[in-house]
């Protein structure tokens, strides 16, 4: 298909914009000048929304929002599930100038005190289903806020003509808060063009994403790797997304591909291992599907060709972060090496830097840096944290990885502590501190420890108050007391009592002893 007018590839991949320009055009608008109106953009399983609908709604929602009285710059936080709205919402804020931070739905209400706060919003939309979170951090807040049924009312009053406020393809779009394994989360700024460079680069010229595929993504929207999958890379190339708000499971899974007969599928590994599970006692149809996508943390070799085996289908595994937006080291149809992230992606340069910063010799591990022109501009309000991670055009990924005689990347960790569990970052810190909060913890360190399908889960180190008491019972109560506090996928699977913690010097934690 041909690229948006006004809009260019290099020879070696990098993007020409016109000087002054808005993202929605090419994603939303182009396509009723390429006679799609009538076709699906999105479907859920009780609506269909032709693109002609979607423009409109767009629309209607950027003069909604000026209507409450934002201005161009201000922020939209968008607690939203996944269901059409959430297009809306996020299209409808760039194309007047807004701009849309999308958080992890997942999170409890501190996490959205901190975020309402540190965002400066001038305005929260919410589905009710979040209510329970989002109201209580709304209790200190200046912002304005409405469920999402609420802010539907304001739309359908609105004008469905907008013009679009034009921007420079490095002006400020929308934002995605990532988090680290100490302090608060990161509001991680991106510009006007990196949804554009993305979606051409991998969504088009890695897995070949055409007008005719049907893109599901089990990973969510919130999630800058289900933003891509399932909004950004349907939209560029004029096709279809499938959208379900429920939990994804085996069950649910499985159910949208039979009955929505998507070509590419994403998931993230820990689902992956649940629908093998779940395929042993009940084979499914995955005859439509002409590739799966994994990303999140990595995918074991075996979990690879036990899905060949069963589906007939690969699996390609790609790195990608929300800092860098989407995948930039993936494995492809045509090129692909099970247990590896694959190759680095058209138009991004990776390194593997030893600790003065040079490159190592090939097959060493060291720290991955990467190029990339879809790269986060800065972290919001976070002069420190951006220091560190983006050095003179470079991204430090926080990962350690070794290529192969190949040339295939090989992930080998993190090089700080934090953990993906099911694809979703996760700080032991921040278990540690919620077990501490339980009148028989004295002392907790947490650290990733593999699960039977070797994917990462966490678990707790426990020094008690009143040492030999650990049992079942206590077990279950630390269990639930996190499940209560955190992020549900957070919690720790086991937990193991010990008469002390293993500390350097000076007291910290030395969580790498703890692993195994
Ligand atoms: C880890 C992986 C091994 C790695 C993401 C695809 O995961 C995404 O973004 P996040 O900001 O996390 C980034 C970090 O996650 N990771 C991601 N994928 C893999 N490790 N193999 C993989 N395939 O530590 C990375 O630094 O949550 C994934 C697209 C967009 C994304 N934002």
């Amino acid at each position: 298909m041909a690229l948006p007018s006004g809009i260019s590839f290099s020879a070696d991949h990098k993007v020409g914009l016109p000087a002054q320009f808005n993202v929605a055009v090419p994603f939303i608008d182009r396509h009723m000048g390429e006679d799609r109106g009538a076709k699906a953009a999105i479907r859920t399983a009780s609506e269909t929304v032709t693109y002609a609908e979607l423009a409109e709604r767009v629309n209607r929602t950027g003069n909604a929002l000026l209507a409450l009285g934002l201005k161009p710059g201000n922020r939209l936080l968008m607690v939203v599930k996944d269901c059409p709205a959430f297009f809306y919402l996020f299209w409808g804020a760039i194309k007047a100038g807004i701009v849309p931070v999308p958080p992890n739905t997942l999170l409890r209400a501190p996490d959205y005190a901190y975020m309402i706060e540190d965002s400066g919003c001038a305005l929260v939309v919410y589905s009710p289903e979040f209510a329970g979170e989002i109201e209580p951090a709304l209790k200190q807040s200046p912002a304005q806020a409405l469920t999402l049924d609420a802010f539907l009312s304001e739309i359908a009053k609105a004008s469905d003509v907008l013009e679009p406020r034009l921007a420079a393809p490095g002006d400020d779009c929308f934002w995605l808060y990532s988090s680290g394994s100490t302090g608060r989360p990161k509001g991680a700024v991106h510009a006007q063009r990196d949804m554009v460079v993305t979606s051409e680069l991998y969504g088009v010229r890695v897995l070949g994403v055409t007008e005719n595929d049907i893109s599901y993504s089990a990973a969510k929207l919130f999630f800058a790797y289900g933003q891509g999958n399932g909004m950004t890379f349907p939209l560029w190339t004029g096709s279809t997304a499938v959208l379900d708000d429920r939990r994804p499971t085996p069950g649910t899974t499985f159910e949208n591909i039979e009955r929505f007969k998507p070509t590419l599928y994403y998931g993230v590994p820990t689902l992956y291992a649940a629908q093998l599970a779940a395929l042993e006692s009940k084979p499914r149809d995955l005859s439509s599907v002409r590739a799966c996508v994994s990303a999140g943390e990595a995918l074991p070799a075996d979990m690879f060709r036990r899905w060949k085996e069963k589906t007939g289908t690969v699996i390609l595994d790609g790195i990608g972060s929300t800092e860098a937006l989407h995948i930039f080291i993936g494995n492809r149809l045509d090129d692909f090496r099970p247990g590896t992230s694959g190759k680095p992606v058209p138009g991004y340069e990776a390194r593997i830097l030893d600790e003065n910063r040079r490159p190592v010799t090939k097959g060493e591990s060291g720290a991955l840096w990467l190029r990339a022109e879809s790269a986060a501009k800065y972290y919001w309000n976070k002069p420190e944290k951006t220091a560190e991670t983006m050095v003179e055009g470079w991204l430090n990924t926080g990962d350690t990885y070794r290529q192969d005689e190949d040339g295939y990347f090989i992930y080998e960790g993190r090089s700080d502590d934090m953990l993906k569990v099911g694809g979703i970052w996760c700080s032991p810190v921040e278990i540690e501190n919620c077990l501490v909060g339980h009148p028989a913890v004295l002392e907790a360190a947490v650290v990733g420890h593999a699960d039977e399908a070797e994917l990462i889960k966490p678990k707790a180190i426990v020094v008690l108050k009143q040492a030999g008491s650990g049992n079942a019972a206590l077990t279950d109560a630390l269990m639930a007391h996190c499940k209560k506090t955190l992020a549900p996928y957070k919690y720790p699977r086991w937990v193991e009592y010990v008469p002390e913690l293993p500390k350097t010097a000076t007291g910290k934690i030395q969580r790498f002893k703890l692993r195994s």
